[in-house]
């Protein structure tokens, strides 16, 4: 892998219309930037932006499994048409690089957009002194709820995890447990705190069955309530697995214990399956950790189909773009519930909490630790305290990445699984 490319092409002379270069009048011009590549436990893509004055931004452009392509897209064909602009012209810059790319939209663009607006932000936020919720309306509350996530083997290893997450503070914890008769399955993973899907140089095979997974998930559900109480939220990612009627059966029989949400019920391509969904259960729904733009849940969002939309900061098109899905969800009650996988970089994650603390509707934050090794890659000033996470108070972003310690762990191809029913179909991973 080559070392990360600079670039530094020459500035802009495309001036506007009205005769004012690119790079206006605020003098806080971009001067270069680059895409770093670390895999400290799993790979991350980290874009920095360095400005003529000194001040520099970052952003997360990890998409897992196909890390490379953004880290092309950003260094090839992305800051060479950066290199001169006015770094505060967050919006004008985000409209450049959606409707200038002309093939609008998917998860790499959109990824790439996100970096981009991240570190712009951040710089914009350094600047001002400030730190980014408060560029961004301020806060609408102190710290944000978040969701921890018990694994297990078997329900009974599941429901300790939980009772363990209870006792750290956690308010909601996530329910996944393996499947009898399956070697394996979405969530259940090797070492209980940190769950990295991502896991081979190719993907591994996994095997499915809808009955085993419909008949076991209720019998967690009762036990986790029965051990956890009534109070503490309970979640599940059925991890787009499901049929529509599937899904409102399934939802109907996790009712008695009243989830918090069910995720990724079904493949949300179609949006029109989730109205099938809600005609048969009150359980809530949530989908669009997948989504890179508010076209891929608009119709979810106005037909009130979900009650979160989980579309994330790295994937969505940065803060600018996940602001516009926020206020379109608010309008019809449907509230946030950001992806905060380990594959959503601490980067990410500093981000995310700006934006929570920030809109009206925030529902809940995903929140998966991540490794030592990670978190020393990226110092951030975000702190957990009882079920809740901080975000930072310094100005920007609060989260940096240290380039001696990135350039220790290169990166590692790692792809995420595949999956098959059991006759060899291939399957919704
Ligand atoms: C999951 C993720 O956190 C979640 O809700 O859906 O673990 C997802 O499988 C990974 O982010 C995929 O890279
Ligand atoms: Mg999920």
């Amino acid at each position: 892998m080559d070392s990360p490319k600079t670039s530094n092409a020459n500035s802009h002379d495309n001036a506007p219309g009205d005769g004012v270069s690119a790079n206006g009048q605020g003098g806080l011009v971009i001067r270069s930037a680059k895409v770093i590549i670390t895999c400290p436990g799993r790979n991350f893509v980290t874009l920095k932006i360095e400005t003529n004055q000194g001040v520099y931004g970052i952003g997360d452009a990890t998409l897992n499994g196909r890390e490379l392509a953004v880290a092309s897209y950003l260094t090839d064909h992305v800051i060479p048409c950066l290199i001169g602009r006015d770094a505060h012209r967050i919006e004008d810059i985000w409209q450049y690089l959606y409707k200038g790319a002309y093939w609008r939209r998917g998860p790499v663009t959109m990824s790439a957009i996100a970096a981009v607006d991240m570190a712009l932000w951040d710089i914009k936020a350094k600047v001002a002194g400030l730190p980014l919720y408060q560029l961004l309306g301020g806060a609408s509350r102190e710290a944000v709820m978040v969701y921890g996530h018990a694994n297990g083997t078997s329900i009974e290893d599941t429901v300790n995890v939980a009772l363990d997450y209870k006792a750290q503070g956690y308010k909601a914890i996530r329910l996944q447990c393996g499947v009898p008769g399956l070697a394996s399955t979405y969530g259940v993973s090797k070492d209980k705190m940190f769950y990295e899907p991502a896991d081979a140089d190719l993907p591994t095979e996994n095997l499915w069955n809808t009955e085993a997974y419909m008949r076991v998930v209720p019998k967690l559900f009762a036990a986790a309530r029965e051990a956890l109480g009534d109070e503490v939220h309970l979640l599940h990612d059925v991890h787009h697995r499901l049929t529509p009627i599937e899904a409102g059966r399934l939802g109907r029989d996790l009712e008695p214990y009243r989830p918090f949400w069910m995720e990724d019920a079904v493949v949300a391509e179609n949006q029109d399956n989730f109205r099938l969904i809600r005609q048969h259960t009150t359980t809530p729904l949530a989908v669009g950790e997948i989504f890179n733009t508010i076209w891929d849940c608009k119709e979810l969002i106005q037909n009130q189909l979900i009650d979160y939309i989980r579309a994330t900061v790295v994937h969505a098109g940065g803060i600018t773009h996940l602001r516009r899905i926020a206020a379109f969800a608010d309008i019809y009650n449907v509230r946030t519930g950001c992806h905060g996988a380990t594959d959503l970089s601490p980067v990410c994650m500093a981000a995310a909490l700006h934006f929570d603390r920030s809109i009206p509707n925030f529902g809940i934050q995903e929140y998966m630790r991540h490794t030592e090794a990670t978190d020393e890659v990226f110092p951030h000033g975000y702190r957990f305290e009882s079920g809740f996470l901080y975000s930072s108070e310094t100005p920007g972003l609060g989260v940096d990445i240290d380039e001696e310690k990135a350039a220790k762990y290169p990166y590692k191809r790692a792809y995420l699984p595949v999956n098959r029913l059991q006759d060899g179909t291939m399957f919704n991973w």
